[in-house]
This record gives C-alpha cells, structure tokens and sequence, in this order.
C-alpha cells in the first residue's frame, strides 16, 4: 500500500504545483494521483499530456509570471518537469523557498554554460569547451588544439538534439561563425565514445541520496530510441558516476531527481549533460523497480519520506516512441493496438494531440529476465524487432 501524505498541514487548495505540463508531468502528476497527493499544474493548455490528470490546471504559459503568481497561491511547494524557466523572474517571486529544487540549487544547471563552469570548479571529467567569443580571439596556435570534428551547442534550450550541431570544416565553423545567433552557442571538442550512459537519482531533504542502476542509452540523430538497464560497465565505472553523482546534489544541496548523462570510451567516463529534474533515461523505473524516479520526485517535494530503490526483474528495455510522418500508414490508435499485442509490453502513450517527426508521443518498457548481459541484450534486439515493425524510428 502506497504511504499517502498527511494532509493535516496543507493549508493551500494543492500539495503540489508542477510548472510545465509535458509528459514529465503527466507521469509526475501520474505518481502523486496513487498516493493521493493533489496536483496543479501550469501548462498553456488543459490538452497538455498532464491536463487530463491533474486535478486543477492553470492555463498559462509557464514562462508567464502571473501564472507562476497564481500557481503559488494555490500550492504548497512547486516542482519542475524541465529546465526552460526564468530563474531571475522566479526569485522575485518565491516567498518561502516554494521551489523544490531550490531556486539556487538549480541554477548553475539551467543552462550550458553554467553547467561548464560547475563541472570545471568542481575538477570532474567532461569534454574540453569554450565560448564562441572566446573562440574568436583565440590566436592560431591555440587554434590547433581544436581539431574538426567539433560540437557546437546553444546556451539554452538544448533537448532532443535540438541545440547540438556537428561542424566538420572549417568552411562549416566559418559559415557557422557568421551566423546571426553564434554568440548564443559554445564550441565542444568532439568525443569518440564507445557508450552512453547515465545515472538517475534522488537526494531527500535529510541528504540520504537513492540511486537507479547505471543504463545504456542509445540515440539516433541525438535523440534517445531506446534505454538498456543496466548497463554493461564494471563497479569501477559505476562507482565513479556514483561519486560523481552524490559530489553534484552535495555542491549543490540540490533536493528532488536529477539526471545526469555520460560518455564513455578511451576518455574514461565524461559528464555530457546534467538535468535536474526527471530523466528520460528512468523511465523504466515505473515497472522495473519498488518506487519509480517519478514517484521519488513526488515523495521528497511533498514531505513524504521516499522508498528504497530496488528492481524488480533482472533488468529491463525501454523503447521511445516518436513522432512519424504523417502519411505513415498505420494511425497512432492502431500502432498502440498492436504494441500492446506484445507480451510483457507496457505502454505510455503521452495523449499529445499533434504527431511531429521525432517528437516523443509514447514510451513502452519490457522488464527482461534474463540473468547475464549478454542474454538480455539478445532478448531486447528481438524485442525491438517487434516493437520497430510496428513504430518505426522516424527518418529524419
Ligand atoms: N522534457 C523536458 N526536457 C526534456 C524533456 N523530454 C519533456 C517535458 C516537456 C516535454 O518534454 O515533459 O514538457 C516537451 O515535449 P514536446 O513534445 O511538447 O516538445
């Protein structure tokens, strides 16, 4: 039986306000419904994923201050489902620290270059990076410690590849340079990694930190398809993301699920990304384990002491569904229909009313029984055989 929250000092209409109303809040909103915990969210629309489930929406745009306004009014403490948030605005605003994160905590994490310099003050592993501006003035012998390729990245704003760009001449990085917005992006040097992975977890109020196990992602066109758990690495590997994990929430006395994404490879283990908040990479964790990333979320902005993580099966596979072009054959209602034909299939369709090209409308997981790696590996590229037959990748 799930631990329900004790209502007795709410004195505002809703536990928990949820800025933003994408399908993170819907599986958000999804968690705090089993425990009873009444949720409002502000979204620009009550079609959003999270409309149909919350039990109060407040229509506005979430970048909006008189919506921030009226959703304090109404709860007692505010989660966020992404990062695209006016962090100065909202101080102005944020009477008795109604964030959870703290408005301070996640500050260095709401944009790139902030999470730069966090990850260079603290010494950790990450690809080698420099502002645009700086780039210009760079003198050419130390041009020649920028080999092509080489990644550049907007400020903010970034997911789904949406901010990433591949430069591979120098006739691309010029042409690049010329463009209207360069000063907004920054230079990467580029990584040959073997794997991706990440790391999704929970540090509570009182510090005690709670993990997910490490997994593989696998992208396309730098979007995730799909989601192996766990991933294939030694204690050595998983003890360092573990270390560099907890040494984040820790700087940072971050509260709530943060995400953080890694290369792997010759370079060791790098930090590619961080993201407070709740992380595609999880998502299996709402079949596979004893409290889901979502439900963690819940537990700690709302007071609730969150559950130990522990899986439930050997491992798992999650398989993202995306958005397809509109002259594919089989409509969204049929390919759900035949997916859940599948045996051991669970899925999330996130009720978006458009389907665009690459854009995430489902998730579907598989809790994977097999006892190696190897063996589970097999089972998940049948799976995705099956599941690929019916929800192609998009083409790009
Ligand atoms: N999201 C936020 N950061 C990364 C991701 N994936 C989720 C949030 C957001 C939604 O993606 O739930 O609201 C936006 O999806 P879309 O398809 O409307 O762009």
């Amino acid at each position: 039986m799930d631990q329900k929250i004790n209502t007795e000092n709410i004195k505002k209409n809703y536990s928990l306000g949820i800025l933003g109303g994408g399908q993170l809040a819907l599986m958000l909103t999804e968690a705090a419904n089993k425990r009873g915990i009444k949720v409002c969210v502000q979204t620009k629309s009550s079609n959003d994923p999270a409309g149909s489930k919350a039990d109060y929406v407040i229509e506005a745009d979430p970048l909006k201050l008189k919506g921030n306004k009226d959703l304090i009014k109404e709860c007692e403490k505010i989660i966020f489902e992404n990062e695209w948030i006016r962090i100065e605005k909202l101080k102005l605003i944020d009477a008795n620290n109604i964030f959870v994160p703290s408005l301070q905590s996640i500050q260095p994490l709401v944009d790139r270059i902030s999470q730069k310099k966090l990850i260079e003050k603290m010494s950790l592993p990450s690809p080698r990076w420099i502002t645009i501006s700086n780039f210009k003035i760079l003198e050419d012998d130390e041009i020649e410690h920028w080999n092509f390729p080489l990644m550049v990245k907007s400020f903010k704003g970034g997911y789904d590849g949406k901010g990433n760009k591949k430069i591979n001449s120098k006739e691309d990085l010029n042409s690049f340079l010329v463009g209207a917005d360069s000063d907004d992006w920054l230079i990467e040097e580029w990584i040959d990694y073997k794997n991706e992975l990440a790391l999704v977890g929970s540090r509570d109020f009182d510090g005690t930190i709670r993990f997910f196990p490490v997994v593989e992602t696998f992208q396309k066109n730098n979007v995730c398809e799909w989601v192996l758990t766990p991933a294939e690495i030694n204690i050595d590997v998983t003890t360092f993301a573990i270390n560099i994990f907890s040494s984040i929430v820790n700087e940072l006395n971050y509260v709530g699920v943060i995400g953080i994404e890694f290369f792997y490879g010759d370079n060791g283990l790098l930090i590619n990304e961080i993201a407070p908040r709740t992380h595609n990479s999880a998502h299996f964790s709402i079949e596979a384990c004893t409290s889901s990333q979502f439900d963690q979320h819940i537990c700690i902005s709302s007071g609730v002491k969150p559950p130990d993580i522990k899986m439930y099966s050997q491992g798992s596979l999650m398989i993202n569904l995306l958005g397809l072009k509109k002259n594919f054959p089989l409509s969204i209602e049929k390919r759900i229909e035949l997916l859940s034909q599948i045996k051991g299939s669970n899925i999330h369709w996130y009720g978006k009313s458009k389907e665009s090209v690459g854009r995430k409308m489902a998730h579907i997981t598989f809790l994977l029984n097999e006892k190696n790696h190897f063996k589970r590996t097999e089972k998940s590229k049948d799976i995705l055989r099956q599941v690929r037959d019916i929800w192609p990748s998009p083409n790009y």
